[in-house]
């Protein structure tokens, strides 16, 4: 996800734009600086990139302008470059038209920006632990009773906005695993779905939890944990005893989770 937008003037590095989409902001200055004299001497664009702990900064330099885009690091390279090169068109086009840059048309390019690269939100679990219900009832508001085993990875966008973010959710179904290694690599954020049932829980943090961690490193990972309402349902508490990550409790077929999960999604996304 594109977290932040920094925009300075390349004569003498003053900041003239810094828009934060999240809490998280690049407080990484020195590296910011170094991307900054790297480039402020090239003759025509050219990208630079660095990455430090979950996040890629990319840097450019154009027609008197230097822009510098904080991404997470689960963002493809490819996709980095298109939206900056987007960008930097968008912001040259617009200093042309005028002297003096104006704050409110500069937020207006940084959200048509922000939502070319929507928030990739993964469910990835066992079979039959909810993952289908929880993105139906978020998606389309729609109550799953009917168990029928997804065949496929499945990927629905969210109506609302988080934020200024559109929001893609994508299944990883449990039964069918072909295709699990074509997508995770590009999650920003995944929910490890289990139900609360011991054997779930055991076999989550056996099969589930490694091949998350060795594939998805820089997702932002998280636990939820359905089927609360049922009677043989662990205690958040026994549960988060499982878990080394932070851990949702939900009964997923009753209509107050929907709000409960934009909640979920809101801190997971916005910090
Ligand atoms: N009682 C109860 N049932 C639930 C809950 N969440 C999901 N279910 C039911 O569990 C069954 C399986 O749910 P799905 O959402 O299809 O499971 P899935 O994780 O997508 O399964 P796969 O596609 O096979 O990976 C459905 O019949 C749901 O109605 C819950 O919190 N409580
Ligand atoms: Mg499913």
């Amino acid at each position: 996800m594109l977290r932040q937008i920094i925009i300075r003037r390349l004569s003498d590095g003053s900041l003239i734009y810094s828009k934060a989409f999240t809490k998280v902001e690049c407080t990484n200055t020195a590296i910011e600086l170094e991307l900054f004299n790297s480039v402020k001497n090239s003759k025509k664009l050219k990208l630079k990139f660095k990455d430090f702990s979950n996040f890629s900064l990319v840097c450019g330099a154009d027609d008197g302008y230097y822009l510098a885009l904080l991404f997470d690091r689960t963002n493809p390279k490819t996709q980095i470059k298109e939206i900056f090169q987007s960008y930097m068109n968008q912001l040259i086009q617009y200093t042309k038209t005028t002297e003096k840059l104006n704050r409110n048309k500069l937020d207006s390019i940084a959200t048509n920006v922000v939502q070319e690269v929507p928030v990739t939100v993964g469910f990835i679990g066992l079979g039959g632990v909810g993952k289908t219900t929880i993105i139906m009832l978020l998606s389309k508001r729609i109550i799953n009773v009917i168990y029928s085993p997804s065949l496929g990875v499945v990927h629905e966008e969210l109506q609302e906005k988080i934020g200024d973010y559109r929001v893609i959710l994508t299944e990883f179904p449990g039964v069918y695993r072909g295709d699990w290694n074509k997508f995770i690599h590009d999650m920003d954020i995944l929910f490890i779905v289990t139900d609360s049932s011991q054997y779930n829980i055991k076999e989550t943090k056996k099969v589930i939890l490694p091949f998350v961690n060795s594939e998805a490193p820089y997702a932002k990972k998280y636990v939820i944990a359905t089927k609360q309402d049922l009677p043989y349902a662990l205690s958040l508490k026994e549960i988060s005893k499982h878990f080394n990550l932070k851990i949702f409790g939900l009964c997923t077929i009753e209509p107050e989770s929907r709000q409960k999960l934009l909640n979920i999604l809101r801190t997971a996304i916005l910090g």
